[in-house]
């Protein structure tokens, strides 16, 4: 047993001071020092400097390992131009990307504070790392393509990646699966990989309405995409429209990444099948498509949690810039409020969304737990300055280990 003693802890909304902290993989108690030290006279104790503030390690649901290679090599400012990039660079920026450079995408991810993400993986290039890294990580597996011809041995290769990912076994790993979004994935996959998901009972994922191409290809076959799909695939029409392609998630909470183009009635649906919406600011900004309108998400009760996409659309993995980016993007939304909504997007609201029992400093939740130095007490206003200052995080616990 181990016990440690912060000066502040975040909980939930509230920051207590006084409290001591006794854990091993998972939160034992929470209570003063010495009832603490009664119950558990042999834990070992972590007392910490003035200041310091305990909160909940930090969940990224949504990165692409594999893309870690990118910083100045894709076109950023609008999202077809990117995505032609991606195709001209893409064997450059994956086999440029080994495992070295996968493995400081993680490091980097734990020194500012992330404990636990979820790696969109292409290839499952990526897979090893994963497996190895220090994070509770949730891999999906992304299943791709939009013709009907190549669905069998597209499948095929999906499914021996799937494989792969359940051979792991470590605690805090989970296999699970992403469909890569409505314009790229042929329903007759979609079906076959929705109804492993269904048995299996594994975590889901797909991008949605990201870009106006996709709005536009979606509704009337026309836009960017045409020309994309008529010259790469000889494709002259959408493989399914944005309500089909929603109706195959029914009765399955899904995490739904960007909906920036989704409309009203997307919207509706999305709450009513209590899909979460994944916030990705910085990404929506480098690639021209738009600012997701978080007060339609708020007024419709849709959860939404933020996360950092790949570095193949942004330039850092670290969910307090990105919570700072979104801060500034959102001018209209109440300061404080706002701050402690997007705390609870990369907390709580995360780790329920990917249904994990971590994000929050409580009993019986594993003890994924951050340590960040503050300059002075906390004030009512303390999300905002966690979003501004960056403080520095002198210590980050996975599953009770200490880590950083
Ligand atoms: O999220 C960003 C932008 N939207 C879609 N896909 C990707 C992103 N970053 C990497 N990707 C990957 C995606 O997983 O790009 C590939 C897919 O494997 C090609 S299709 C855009
Ligand atoms: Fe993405």
């Amino acid at each position: 047993m181990q016990i440690i003693t912060p000066h502040f802890i975040l909980m939930n909304d509230r920051v207590t001071s006084n409290l001591s902290i006794a854990f091993e993989k998972k939160i034992h108690k929470i209570a003063p020092l010495d009832e603490l030290l009664d119950e558990y006279p042999d834990a070992s104790i972590t007392t910490l400097r003035e200041n310091s503030l305990l909160m909940p390690g930090l969940i990224n649901a949504h990165v692409h390992i594999e893309f870690s290679g990118n910083t100045t090599e894709l076109s950023y400012g609008d999202f077809m131009g990117w995505l032609y990039s991606v195709i001209e660079n893409r064997e450059d920026l994956i086999g440029g990307c080994d495992s070295n450079c996968m493995s400081k995408a993680c490091d980097d991810m734990l020194n500012s504070g992330i404990t636990t993400f979820g790696a969109i993986s292409s290839h499952g290039m990526d897979l090893d790392v994963c497996a190895n890294a220090k994070q509770n990580v949730v891999y999906f597996n992304e299943l791709i393509g939009s013709q009907a011809t190549m669905a069998d041995a597209l499948f095929t290769d999906f499914l021996s990646r799937l494989d792969a990912s359940k051979t792991v076994k470590r605690e805090g790993f989970h296999p699970a699966v992403a469909i890569h979004s409505p314009y790229s994935v042929h329903p007759v996959l979609i079906k076959k990989a929705l109804e492993i998901v269904k048995n299996e009972k594994l975590k889901l994922t797909a991008h949605f309405m990201e870009s106006e191409a996709e709005r536009d290809w979606l509704d009337k076959s026309q836009g960017d995409f045409k020309d994309f799909f008529q010259k790469l695939l000889k494709q002259n029409t959408k493989v399914s429209d944005s309500k089909e392609f929603l109706e195959y998630f029914n009765g399955y909470e899904t995490l739904l990444t960007h909906g920036v183009q989704a409309d009203d009635s997307e919207l509706s649906h999305i709450a009513k099948e209590k899909h979460t919406i994944i916030h990705c600011p910085i990404s929506n900004r480098l690639l021209g498509n738009g600012i997701l309108n978080i007060k339609t998400l708020n007024d419709k009760n849709i959860r939404w949690i933020v996360a950092t996409d790949g570095l193949s659309s942004n330039y850092k993995l670290d969910l307090f810039e990105e919570m700072k980016i979104s801060l500034f993007t959102h001018a209209n939304a109440p300061l404080v409020d706002f701050a402690n909504s997007l705390i609870k997007a990369v907390t709580i609201n995360a780790a329920d969304a990917l249904g994990l029992n971590t994000g929050e400093i409580s009993e019986g939740r594993n003890a994924d737990m951050i340590v960040l130095d503050l300059d002075s007490p906390p004030t009512q206003e303390l999300a905002v300055h966690l979003i501004l200052h960056r403080y520095n995080i002198s210590k980050v616990y996975i599953n009770g280990k200490l880590e950083k």
